[in-house]
């Protein structure tokens, strides 16, 4: 009877749910469970049932989920059917007695990991879907589909997998009239005014999608915050959206404005040693969790460009984050405080400022508090070496943040697949214990952490496939993917999206993956190559501006990051110039300090060199970026003609989207190269290597670009 209950629940929210849109618009992201094409060899395809023995919100889901993918798998129609029978596909925690008579290895499976295998349940084979918790059975239900989407099959399955991060969140940069900071993607997808009475379906699916690649929070509004969302208008509003999110294993965060006390508070102060100030937030706290009893917690950027913060006080960033910590900790919640601080009152170079901060302050955090770095000392840049943080605050749980949006990157116009950018920097050693790299200090293994993120600034918007373009959904779902597991590979996750995006394929697999795995090397290569860094225009970051050198502040001046003249060109980070590189542990630290070993495309981050340095390939260093240049407008040239060639295999909508865009990209990337290799030339009066095609205009004209509309600007 419970069963047949179960069966018509998952039914009945099934009927609720949006269908999943059948245009190929990239609505559906990666989750468009195709029919399958029949596998040779493959035995029977026959109706697959789905049995849940013990329903819970979040297994009727799973239930729900498998039932809409596996209907594009099965021959013929999905049956339900009340009882376990031959190639059936069960839903059930591992306590449930009929998986726990199978003695399966559950145990290291903690509370999110999964167990998918084909067992014999009183004497029918069956697919078997379990974990320690039901979210563990959803991962494990997602686990399957992509099996499936890869061109596996339901015959012998065997798939396990446990989560080596605790938070894996998305950060939203959304501001609450719809607008989103950095995002390309359209306005914002909450629709703060009509919540949390309007329910967009599209809430759902986000869930959905975010689930499939185990991300399990998010952070609802910009880290530049208003304290109204710290109201109780707006906490219902964050009430309705988590109610959405919490059988899909997915809690909500708010991102904590520091002087709200002052605000919406009504005090004189936001001191963090003011009882007043302290009894406030607790306050607050309570009153957030009476409405949301599972909310994760705040995320707090405090003192940087402006935003106000413990040290408006005299304060330090601990005495700030460990007295919200304190009004959350009742609850279980956590705050995850951003160790993005540069101050424009600080003499010290902003490369170096997060780290003369927060270096001190190991320790002193309480144990629900985590940092969160950046993955580099700037800025999201097309490349940076990884933060000299990860490393040097062993008793501190550092969270690493990403930036999923592209604002560095060419926007959601340009390709730029970030799996590589990731994965650099989390393969990267530390250099304070032999063999210990980034990914050990963000999971935990370096310390014995058990408290552990990642973050992902997210590149989500109201366009009809969520991301701008159907390549940056893969930034998506690369991010969910390392921050299950920080070791896995680009190249790997590359194949897995695009088999599930468009088809498992290889003669579409081999070449879209092909394409994704330079793409970001070749915006490296036409935007800021050998080590260059933040050359982009003023305040919305698109397009190049080299030559400017007019904004107060010198570090907001791209002439402050490249110091080209006459003679050469690069940032001195030894000891003969900012000296940053001595905060890297000491093998890390000599081997970037020293200009032999440095590797070449760091170089112009951390030495200043003369124009004709001979670099690896003989080629002098104006030489060497000249052909680095060409090479990145020449990859984007070669994306277009593998595109061009996958036309027929590939469905219209999202074949002519992708096509233009990549013409765009390839536009943009001469025109990078263009005003770049002009503006060089200005300042070292150098002539082009014999054969290299000058710019197509003097640096007068790329100077005078102006796009004061561009998107994601901040106003
Ligand atoms: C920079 C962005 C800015 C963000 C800031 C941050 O340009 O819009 O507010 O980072 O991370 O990349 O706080």
């Amino acid at each position: 009877m419970m069963r047949w209950k179960a069966l018509i629940s998952a039914a009945l929210a099934s009927a609720s749910l949006p269908a999943v849109a059948m245009a190929e618009d990239g609505y559906a992201l990666w989750m468009r469970y195709q029919p399958q094409a029949a596998i040779p060899g493959e035995v029977v395809r026959q109706p697959v049932s789905i049995v849940v023995p013990n329903a819970t919100p979040t297994l009727t889901r799973a239930a729900e989920e498998l039932r809409r993918g596996l209907s594009g798998y099965a021959a013929g129609p999905v049956a339900t059917a009340p009882a376990v029978r031959a190639g059936s596909v069960m839903l059930a925690v591992a306590g449930d007695p009929a998986v726990a008579s199978l003695h399966l290895p559950t145990r290291s499976l903690t509370d999110e990991g999964y167990l998918v295998r084909s067992v014999t349940i009183g004497g029918a084979p069956v697919t078997l879907v379990t974990g320690n918790s039901d979210r563990g059975v959803l991962y494990g239900a997602f686990a399957l589909l992509r099996h499936l989407g890869t061109g596996g099959t339901l015959a012998k399955v065997d798939l396990t997998s446990t989560p080596k991060v605790k938070l894996r969140v998305l950060n939203h940069w959304d501001n609450l009239d719809g607008s989103v900071e950095r995002g390309y993607a359209g306005q914002s997808i909450w629709d703060w005014w009509n919540l949390p009475d309007l329910k967009d379906p599209r809430y759902t699916d986000y869930a959905r999608a975010n689930a499939s690649i185990g991300i399990n929070g998010t952070v609802l509004n910009n880290v530049n915050a208003k304290a109204d969302s710290l109201t109780a208008p707006y906490i219902a509003k964050a009430a309705a959206l988590a109610d959405i999110f919490r059988p899909w294993g997915i809690k909500v965060y708010l991102s904590a404005r520091f002087s709200a006390p002052i605000e919406i508070g009504g005090l004189k102060t936001a001191d963090p040693l003011d009882p007043q100030v302290a009894a406030w937030w607790k306050a607050k706290a309570d009153e957030i969790y009476r409405a949301i009893p599972d909310f994760g917690g705040f995320l707090v950027k405090a003192n940087s460009e402006g935003q106000p913060g413990p040290r408006d006080y005299h304060r330090s960033h601990a005495d700030g984050a460990n007295m919200l910590a304190a009004a959350v900790a009742p609850h279980k919640g956590i705050v995850m405080w951003r160790a993005f601080v540069y101050a424009d009152t600080d003499p010290d170079d902003r490369a170096k400022q997060a780290y003369t901060e927060f270096k001190p302050l190991d320790g002193t955090f309480a144990d629900n508090v985590l940092v969160q770095v950046k993955n580099g000392a700037i800025d999201f840049q097309p490349r940076e070496p990884f933060h000299p943080l990860f490393g040097a605050m062993p008793k501190t749980p550092l969270v690493m943040e990403f930036q999923i949006t592209k604002e560095y990157l060419g926007f959601a116009s340009h390709l730029a697949y970030l799996g590589p950018l990731f994965q650099e920097v989390l393969d990267a050693p530390t250099g304070v214990k032999r063999g210990q790299t980034v990914a050990d200090v963000v999971d935990g293994s370096a310390e014995g952490h058990r408290l552990t993120g990642m973050a992902g600034v997210a590149n989500i918007g109201r366009d009809r496939d969520w991301t701008g373009s159907p390549f940056n959904q893969a930034n998506w779902y690369v991010f969910g993917r390392m921050a299950w597991d920080p070791e896995a590979d680009a190249d790997t996750i590359a194949r897995e999206w695009a088999a599930q995006t468009f088809t498992p394929d290889p003669a579409v697999v081999d070449p879209v993956v092909a394409m994704m795995m330079g793409s970001r090397e070749a915006v490296v290569d036409y935007m800021t190559p050998l080590g260059l860094a933040h050359l982009m225009a003023t305040g919305h970051h698109y397009g190049p501006g080299p030559w400017v050198s007019d904004l107060a502040r010198p570090e907001w001046n791209p002439a402050y990051y490249h110091r080209a003249d006459k003679q050469g060109i690069g940032f001195d980070r030894t000891r003969s110039g900012s000296n940053a590189v001595a905060q890297y542990a000491p093998p890390v630290a000599k081997r970037f300090a020293d200009v032999g070993t440095v590797p070449e495309r760091d170089l112009l981050w951390f030495h200043h060199v003369g124009w004709d340095r001979r670099m690896a390939s003989g080629r002098t260093l104006w030489e060497e970026m000249v052909r680095h240049y060409d090479a990145g407008v020449g990859y984007v040239a070669g994306m277009r003609q593998q595109w061009d060639a996958l036309r027929p295999r590939i469905d219209a909508e999202r074949w002519e989207k992708t096509a233009t865009l990549l013409a765009i990209q390839e536009r943009e990337a001469r025109w990078w190269r263009d005003a770049s290799l002009a503006y060089w030339m200005s300042v070292n009066g150098r002539a082009l290597p014999a054969g290299v095609r000058a710019p197509e205009h003097d640096l007068a004209w790329y100077k005078a670009q102006n796009f004061p509309r561009a998107p994601g600007h901040t106003g």
